[in-house]
């Protein structure tokens, strides 16, 4: 293949040209580019050359005048050459096509024109577009037979459009390389959507990572304020038959490009830093967490506290599934809250939410000329309408968009946005009300965000405004409800007694503490709920009630076989552990008794009530002493007395349920008509007479129990309920014991509250019946 010539017109000083035609043979005797040779205009350069580790041969543009190979365009992306035989040339129909050395065809432009007798030729311009046109055409106006512009790669350069020709359908579009040895296409892709209302969308193959929002006169609707000068120009232009997307740098000298990498499907917009020698990020998107599509699914929205993002759903609308919800798994949304009635008197109306991005819109209708107030009435009409919106928000607004069905992916901007009119439940008084997105976090710190708050209203709902009915009993510190939201899980509400002096901010941080503690064997906190007197606890619902329930009712009881209560031991113990010593925080109970050990559908203990005494004000004892009357059989005598608690108070504690599970009475109650002794003297009593066995429930006597576990959990009963606090093991130890076959010591004489004490305030300190009248505690 003869080359004829070579020459370089420049038309200005802006581009260089390829002049690829001879008067002979305009068709034929083209100027072909062989690999290893390339063309220069300005800072870009067209070339052969092979990506990262790849062998393999690539058409493309890369910038000329950084030392970083940045390839901005690819030509035959899909379909290398595997050797340095490729030869790109211009043909008779004004294509460019790419060939190898065995003929076959790489890449093609494939453009049909009309049939011309003049030569055809193809130019680098300056601004990294690849062109081809006929030789006398010299209009350098942006009209060519073929552009490389019109295909991008992964690249939108200054002056690219990227958008519709609504006429003939080119819809020019980014899609990633797959990998950066790899310029194939990916999957990450990112253009415009063709619609009435135009917006692009970031995608991962199918699945959507960010939209823009539809344009709003002013700006794309999920665009942010910038921080900073803005480096560019920036232009939308939508007209009948096109609209697209470009930029300018305010500054021409400055190298920059807007490229969408695979690795995190994000769209960056780089510049050149001369200084650094590299490129750095001047914007990215999405950049945020809110900004990944439909981050609080249908009816949320999404707000930025810090770095993180935050769901809330929109008022009147509650989550589809709480749990789910407290959990921060967001994925099911939320929903239209019980009251909502389509086009009932105050049961419906609009409330308006500022500066939103208004959400997905591939379900909406829209008249750019009708006024808000007849759009209004236009989404009243229709009960599947769920909100509305101006299309236009220049000067006082103008349009209408209708929304069906869900609203998906909204997020607050603060200082961008626009206006949403959301149909919800709004009495007539409220129907103007303006909806700042913050709802229900008003002056909530980050902390709380940890934590879901209940709405008052919807737990007086799922708890049947607190009947008598729901009620499940009543703790240390106030009745406890069963409840069941509107997605049917069940729930059970602590309602505190009023008494607390806490404040509210207290309260909630202790709330958010114990929502941190975990583990297998205790309550799980879901949120709490706060309402002008009113403190809520919501917690997981147990199915099958407290330990009390079974332990110290004669024909329930024989459910609690040996190897259920042996178990129920464990766990106790686990959790207990748990809260001593590996949470972040010790917490000592404090109220360890059988009620508040709740049972799993397995009949698996899980502790309740922990943290209770810190979010009542508990900490001074007196407070807490009253409150928690009628639990003196588990005190320690340390606790009872002086008021000191301790982890060995709450292994006292554990001593007495022990002796309660193995035996099924209660330690307060219990009476010998021959002794004062509780359960604690019973036990001892057997103890010494080496008739430990006979200290065994009943009930459990007929029934497979092992000996050696028994007695274990006597031992260790006794050992736990030793006088001095000093004398008791941790539950560390008392762990070790329940598991191993190690030698425990020998118990001392435990001491025995009797139930004097809690009638009379008096104590009995031990068997030699000193009675001691006690101070009032401090
Ligand atoms: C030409 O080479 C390509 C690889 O570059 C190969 O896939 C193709 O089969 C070859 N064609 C012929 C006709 O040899
Ligand atoms: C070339 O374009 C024509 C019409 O635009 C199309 O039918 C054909 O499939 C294209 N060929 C290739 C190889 O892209
Ligand atoms: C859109 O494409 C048609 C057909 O190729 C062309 O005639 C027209 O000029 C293009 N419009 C613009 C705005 O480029
Ligand atoms: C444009 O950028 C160049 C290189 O960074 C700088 O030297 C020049 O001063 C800038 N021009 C203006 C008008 O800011
Ligand atoms: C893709 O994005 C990641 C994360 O920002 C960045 O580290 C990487 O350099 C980018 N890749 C390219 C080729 O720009
Ligand atoms: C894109 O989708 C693929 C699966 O189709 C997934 O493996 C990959 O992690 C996704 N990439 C990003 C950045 O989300
Ligand atoms: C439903 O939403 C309305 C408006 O936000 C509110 O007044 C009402 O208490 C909510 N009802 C329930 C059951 O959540
Ligand atoms: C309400 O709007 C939807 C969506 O535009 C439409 O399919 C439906 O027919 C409308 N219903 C009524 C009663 O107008
Ligand atoms: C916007 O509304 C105000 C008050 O209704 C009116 O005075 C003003 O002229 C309106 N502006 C435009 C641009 O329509
Ligand atoms: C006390 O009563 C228990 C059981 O009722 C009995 O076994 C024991 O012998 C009695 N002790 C005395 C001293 O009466
Ligand atoms: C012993 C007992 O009552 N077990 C119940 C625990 O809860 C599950 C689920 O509600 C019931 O199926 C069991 O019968």
């Amino acid at each position: 293949m003869a080359i004829l010539s070579i020459m370089f017109f420049v038309v200005n000083l802006l581009f260089f040209s390829i002049k690829i035609s001879s008067e002979t043979d305009i068709i034929t005797q083209f100027l072909p580019l062989h690999d290893g040779s390339t063309l220069v205009n300005g800072a870009f350069e067209l070339g052969f050359f092979s990506p990262g580790s790849s062998t393999n041969r690539y058409v493309g543009i890369w910038f000329k005048t950084i030392p970083l190979k940045t390839v901005v365009w690819v030509a035959n992306r899909d379909n290398p050459i595997s050797d340095k035989s490729g030869i790109l040339s211009v043909n008779k129909e004004g294509n460019l096509v790419l060939l190898s050395k065995n003929g076959t065809t790489h890449w093609s432009t494939n453009v049909t024109t009309k049939p011309s007798t003049s030569s055809f030729i193809a130019k680098l311009l300056g601004t990294g577009n690849l062109v081809v046109n006929n030789e006398k055409d010299h209009s350098d106006h942006g009209f060519y037979l073929w552009q490389s512009f019109d295909y991008p790669s992964d690249t939108i350069l200054p002056g690219m459009k990227l958008g519709w020709n609504l006429t003939s359908g080119l819809n020019r579009q980014l899609t990633a390389w797959k990998n950066w040895d790899d310029p194939s296409s990916g999957q990450t892709t990112y253009g415009y959507i063709r619609s009435d209302n135009p917006e692009s969308e970031i995608r991962n193959g199918s699945s959507m990572i960010y939209r823009s929002g539809p344009f709003n006169g002013i700006r794309f609707a999920a665009t942010q304020k910038l921080k900073h000068v803005p480096l560019f120009n920036v232009d939308f232009v939508y007209k009948k038959d096109e609209y697209y997307f470009s930029y300018e740098p305010k500054n021409r000298s400055l190298l920059s490009r807007i490229v969408i990498n695979q690795t995190i499907s994000t769209l960056q917009r780089l510049t050149w830093s001369e200084e650094n020698q590299r490129w750095m990020f001047y914007l990215n998107v999405p950049r945020e967490e809110c900004d990944i599509y439909n981050r609080c699914s249908s009816f949320g929205i999404c707000a930025m506290t810090g770095k993180s993002s935050m769901c809330d759903c929109l008022t009147g609308f509650t989550p589809k599934s709480p749990r789910k919800w407290s959990e921060k798994d967001w994925s099911q949304g939320c929903v239209h809250n019980e009251t909502w009635r389509c086009r009932e008197k105050n049961k419906d109306g609009f409330i308006k939410f500022q500066h939103v991005k208004v959400p997905d819109t591939k379900q909406v209708w829209i008249d750019r000329s009708m006024t808000l107030e007849k759009c209004k009435g236009k989404c009243w009409e229709n009960c599947s309408c769920t909100a509305y919106a101006n299309t236009n928000i220049l000067g006082n607004g103008s349009g209408c968009i209708l929304w069906f069905g869900d609203l998906l992916d909204l997020r607050e901007l603060p200082d961008a946005g626009q206006d949403l009119y959301v149909r919800s439940p709004v009495s007539e008084t409220e129907e103007t009300r303006i909806m700042k997105t913050k709802v229900k976090r008003n002056e909530m710190k980050q902390e709380d965000l940890e934590l879901p708050l209940f709405d008052f209203g919807t737990v007086t709902f799922a708890t049947n405004d607190f009947s008598n009915d729901n009620k499940l009993g009543e703790g240390g510190f106030g009745p406890v409800y069963k409840g069941t939201l509107p997605d049917g899980q069940d729930i059970a509400v602590k309602r505190l007694s009023h008494t607390s002096t806490q404040g509210i901010n207290e309260f909630k941080n202790e709330v958010v503490f114990c929502s941190k503690l975990q583990h297998r064997n205790l309550v799980k906190v879901l949120g709490f709920c706060i309402e002008e007197h009113e403190k809520l606890l919501i917690y997981e619902y147990m199915p099958n009630k407290s330990l009390d329930f079974f332990l110290f009712d004669s024909s329930r009881s024989k459910v609690l076989d040996w190897y259920t209560r042996f178990n129920i031991i464990g766990g106790i113990a686990r959790g207990l552990l748990y809260l001593h010593q590996d949470s972040r925080l010790r917490i000592i109970h404090r109220d360890l008794k059988a009620s508040n050990i709740l049972l799993d559908n397995d009949l698996s203990p899980k502790i309740s009530d922990f943290g209770l005494a810190r979010m009542c004000g508990g900490d001074q004892i007196q407070g807490t002493t009253s409150r928690v009357v009628g639990t003196y059989g588990y005190m320690a005598p340390e606790y009872a007395i002086d008021g000191i608690f301790s982890i060995k108070s709450d292994v006292y504690s554990f001593g007495i349920l022990l002796l309660e599970i193995i035996n099924g009475k209660r330690n307060k109650g219990l009476s010998y008509s021959n002794h004062s002794y509780n359960l604690i003297g019973h036990a001892w009593r057997l103890w010494k007479e080496c008739i430990p066995m006979e200290f065994l429930d009943t009930c459990l006597e007929d029934g497979s129990y092992i000996q050696s576990e028994v007695l274990r959990c006597i031992h260790i009963g006794l050992l736990c309920v030793q006088q001095y606090a000093n004398d008791r093991p941790t539950m560390t130890s008392v762990l070790v014991m329940l598991t191993s076959d190690s030698t425990l010591p020998q118990p001392k004489e435990p001491i025995f509250l009797t139930d004097e004490f809690t009638s009379e305030q008096k104590i009995s300190y031990s068997t030699n019946e000193v009675s001691i009248t006690m101070l009032e505690p401090r």
